[in-house]
């Protein structure tokens, strides 16, 4: 594998760099009569955790990601050691790339914040040229990854048989919006996928319309998905030899996400949902699960209660959950201590229809403190609580820092910013994130250290105009 130019790093990183093996991922012969043996287990390292390469050492990917969904697959694969080459249109690229930008000329933060660790090349993939180079990635790499609109890829002629026979150990791996079905032709965004997977409709209150949530579900959460069926098939393939088609549906992906709902509605059929604030208050159920609110998600009741400061400050709230094994440390916090052995009080069964009277119970006490305090007094006696932590306080918060959660990166244009690094901490891959490309940064070094192009066959791609462009290749022509 080519080695990468030097990019910005962010400030955590292990004190010293792993070299950077490169295994390329070889077909195994499986064991005698087993289809399922397992590969070969390779010597035990010596090397110090963390020493030892990266867990995705020798995968290169053909990233024909754009937007989010996809992007959050391949930087994930970047992150564990996967050589990501985007691919991307000449002259534009991402289109994330000039959306919502904070920084005249820079790229944007949406761009930066799901980019990082990958090499960008620029190829228009409808030129006979950009054909030439495609074929040449398509032979090189392990997994194409895209998340184009449904027929997009074919319409480039990059259709499964066409891969499978240049590259028949290539895995295909896609996002789209819906799987096979009435939909399947159909474009999707993030929310479109919250409202098709279910997650809308059981989002927000009771009395009021649904709701879409703040953390990108459809998008970032399809990615992850998508990321794990890829490392299954790169797993499979040791034992196959052979690519497969990898298809996360956004609409599945959410769904997924959303399972305890399909839970509840399963449920209803056998009476009341008992947890549901509407339960207590008297509210017959309909046919479908409802929207509950804040109320907790599992068998323990739970509710968003304010504490000093609130409502003036947005987010001077707690999540208190009333946990039945304390519910003693609970009334003894809250200066109800008789509520311990009060028949009416004293089983989870009896306070169910009690929850409103409890709950503001309860926040008389939380509105006392800080939310902080309330954390503090709550946790010392091991009741589960959540501080409303704000975007502020996150991007301030010296633990995640500390663990590289939230990680300052710098960019040539646009200088400092911050972002999420990696959320899955693994103790012999230690991830380093690196700045976003500039678009087509790593062209010429992909067409000749990746792809072995002369160059005369460099300048032959480039003066067709198939890398550049459209003014560019008007003036080539
Ligand atoms: N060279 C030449 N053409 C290129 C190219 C390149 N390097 N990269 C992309 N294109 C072309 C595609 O071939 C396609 O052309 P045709 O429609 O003529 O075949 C065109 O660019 C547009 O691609 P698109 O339809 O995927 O993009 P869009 O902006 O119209 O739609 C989106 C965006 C996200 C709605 C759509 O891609 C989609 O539904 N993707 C699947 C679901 C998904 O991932 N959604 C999450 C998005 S994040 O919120």
């Amino acid at each position: 594998m080519a080695k990468k130019t030097k990019k910005a790093k962010a400030k955590t990183k292990p004190a010293k760099k792993p070299a950077r093996k490169v295994v390329k991922l070889a077909a195994k012969k499986p064991a005698k009569k087993s289809a399922a043996a397992k590969p070969t287990a390779p010597r035990v390292s010596k090397k110090p955790f963390g020493m030892d390469g990266k867990a995705l050492d020798g995968v290169r990917i053909l990233d024909f990601t754009h937007v989010q969904s996809g992007p959050t697959c391949t930087q994930l694969l970047a992150w564990f050691g996967a050589d990501v080459i985007k691919v991307e249109r000449p002259g534009v690229g991402d289109i994330t790339r000039g959306q919502l930008v904070d920084v005249k000329g820079a790229d944007s933060l949406y761009f930066t914040m799901l980019n990082h660790n990958k090499r960008s090349i620029t190829i228009d993939s409808k030129h006979p040229q950009g054909m030439r180079v495609l074929n040449a990635l398509i032979k090189s790499c392990d997994v194409l990854v895209e998340n184009f609109a449904p027929g997009a890829l074919d319409r480039m002629g990059l259709t499964w048989d066409y891969i499978h026979k240049l590259n028949p150990r290539m895995i295909v791996a896609s996002v789209k919006g819906f799987g096979p079905g009435p939909y399947e032709d159909c474009k999707v965004y993030e929310n479109v996928a919250q409202c098709a997977g279910g997650s809308a409709s059981t989002t927000g209150f009771r009395d009021g319309p649904p709701l879409v949530t703040g953390a990108q579900i459809g998008d970032s959460g399809t990615g992850l998905h998508l990321a794990l069926g890829i490392v299954s098939a790169l797993y499979q393939r040791i034992r196959t030899g052979r690519g497969q088609k990898v298809l996360c549906a956004m609409q599945d992906g959410v769904l997924n996400l959303a399972r305890v709902k399909l839970r509840d509605q399963q449920r209803l059929a056998h009476g009341p949902l008992t947890e549901y604030s509407q339960y207590g208050e008297g509210i017959p159920f309909g046919d479908a699960t409802p929207r509950a609110g804040n109320d907790s998600g599992g068998g323990q009741p739970g509710r968003i209660l304010k504490c000093k400061g609130a409502p003036e400050d947005p987010n001077a709230y707690i999540y208190f959950i009333t946990q039945a094994p304390v519910w003693a440390p609970i009334c003894d916090l809250i200066g109800e201590p008789t509520w311990k052995t009060d028949p009416e009080f004293a089983t989870p069964r009896a306070r169910l229809p009690k929850l409103n009277q409890i709950f503001a119970r309860i926040e008389e006490w939380t509105m006392t403190m800080t939310k902080f305090e309330v954390m503090n007094a709550c946790n010392a006696v091991d009741i589960p609580v959540g501080p409303i932590l704000s975007m502020k306080e996150i991007a301030e918060e010296e633990s995640l820092r500390a663990t590289g959660t939230v990680v300052e990166v710098d960019h040539p244009v646009r200088g400092k910013y911050l972002s999420v690094g990696n959320p899955i901490k693994m103790t012999d891959s230690i991830t380093e994130v690196e700045r976003s490309p500039l678009l087509g940064e790593h062209t010429d070094e992909i067409l000749t250290k990746v792809l072995g192009f002369k160059a005369s066959e460099v300048a032959e791609i480039k003066n067709s105009g198939a890398l550049s462009a459209p003014e560019k290749k008007e003036k080539a022509a």
